[in-house]
């Protein structure tokens, strides 16, 4: 079969920035390791903008990291579908683009790209076909996800090889370090801490400023920044403020483009992570790394983080103390979430094995084909 090398893929921007986040590192990586012809488009380019600043909010059209970027308005310009079609989380295409592949012929490949989720019903419902109620089209559900029955994860070739060079390299690190303004002390714990502002900060941060270990914490810039600083009882923390309490010194930094917000994972020996994305590159980080799962209704989200604990922690008695702390950290025990602070020494003593555990798990992970190989697969097949 001759391969389809156009594609689109559509991005609506719900809230946050993992939506775009996930797509833009998909779609850059379909063209630049796939010779993809990829056309990205997304409603908010104002938050895009925020993950990649050269891009400017203001143009309807533009082209970055050989991936065409359009601005997805309402109507939707009459448009030729290309050969593939992303539908990022159910984003819902524009019905007249719907309707301009259903005319076409052979009919593009459609693929709604769903949410990662560790729950062992990935893999019954990955790759299943769903024919539309009323015109000649199948879509296809692609779901990422930990198994080998799933998509698979994004992972860019070359990821861990940058990784471990950085991460061997003192001079590198040191410098990176300068670069934010700061030269951290041998024996620092350098956090990073990004989650979503509800999350109980107040009792971590008590117990970081009597931690007798010094502390680093690099907060870019989100709304929890407004959170830490009220639990602080200062009026903000600012892009390069810093703000010490006992033994713990906070760092605000700028909201960082994707690449430098990797290096931050790969520069830190613990991050805070929140959604999807940011949850997968501290995975890629091979660190030790606490989520803020993304709340859902009906504490749906309690299912998912169990399952993904359940693989994590699994034949891992060093991960014990890690499991009970993401559960206290999003709030699904009351009494843990009151003893954050009590749980912190216990947590960081488990630090060493846990950096271990995450450096093979992020190596088992590392084996599975990434994602966007999984699609360039799916897509050569005949359907
Ligand atoms: O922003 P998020 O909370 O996105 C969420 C989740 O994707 C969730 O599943 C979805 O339902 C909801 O959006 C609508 O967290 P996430 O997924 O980690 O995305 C954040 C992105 O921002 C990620 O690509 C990393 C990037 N980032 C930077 O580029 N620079 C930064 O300084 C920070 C803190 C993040």
């Amino acid at each position: 079969m001759k391969p389809r090398t156009h594609w689109d893929i559509f991005c609506n921007v719900v809230d946050n920035y993992g939506d775009i986040g996930v797509c833009w590192r998909l779609a850059r990586q379909l063209a630049g390791e796939h010779q993809l012809t990829v056309r990205l488009w997304v409603d908010d380019l104002a938050s895009f903008a925020k993950l990649a600043p050269e891009l400017d909010p203001k143009r309807a059209s533009q082209n970055l990291n050989e991936v065409e970027i359009r601005h997805w308005v309402a109507p939707f310009p009459d448009t030729a579908p290309a050969e593939v079609v992303i539908e990022a989380f159910a984003c819902t295409l524009p019905e007249n683009y719907i309707a301009a592949m259903a005319g076409q012929s052979p009919k593009p490949l459609w693929i709604n790209l769903e949410y990662l989720s560790a729950e062992p019903w990935v893999g019954d419902y990955h790759g299943l076909p769903s024919p539309h109620p009323s015109l000649a089209l199948t879509k296809y559900f692609f779901f990422p996800g930990f198994s080998q029955h799933s998509g698979g994860l994004i992972r860019e070739a070359g990821l861990a090889a940058a990784r471990d060079a950085f991460q061997n390299d003192t001079e590198a690190q040191a410098a990176w370090w300068r670069g934010l303004g700061v030269t951290p002390q041998p024996g620092t714990l350098k956090l990073s801490l990004f989650a979503y502002p509800h999350a109980p900060i107040a009792p971590l941060l008590a117990a970081w400023a009597d931690s007798p270990t010094p502390i680093l914490c690099c907060v870019p810039e989100t709304p929890l920044s407004a959170a830490v600083a009220a639990a602080l009882g200062t009026a903000a923390l600012t892009p390069g403020q810093g703000i010490r309490r006992g033994n713990l010194t906070l760092l605000g930094l700028p909201f960082l483009s994707q690449p430098a917000y990797d290096r931050l994972l790969w520069a830190c020996d613990l991050n805070f992570v929140r959604g999807e994305d940011s949850f997968v590159r501290a995975q890629w980080a091979a660190r030790p790394l606490i989520w803020n799962i993304y709340p859902q209704l009906d504490a749906v989200h309690q299912e998912k983080l169990e399952a993904f604990l359940a693989l994590y922690c699994r034949a891992a008695p060093e991960t014990l103390a890690l499991a009970e702390l993401w559960r206290a950290w999003n709030g699904l025990s009351a009494e843990l979430s009151n003893q954050l602070a009590a749980a912190w020494p216990a947590f960081a003593a488990s630090l060493p094995a846990l950096s271990r555990h995450a450096r093979r798990w992020a190596e088992g992970l590392a084996r599975q084909t990434d994602l966007a190989a999984q699609l360039v697969k799916f897509s050569q097949k005949p359907l």
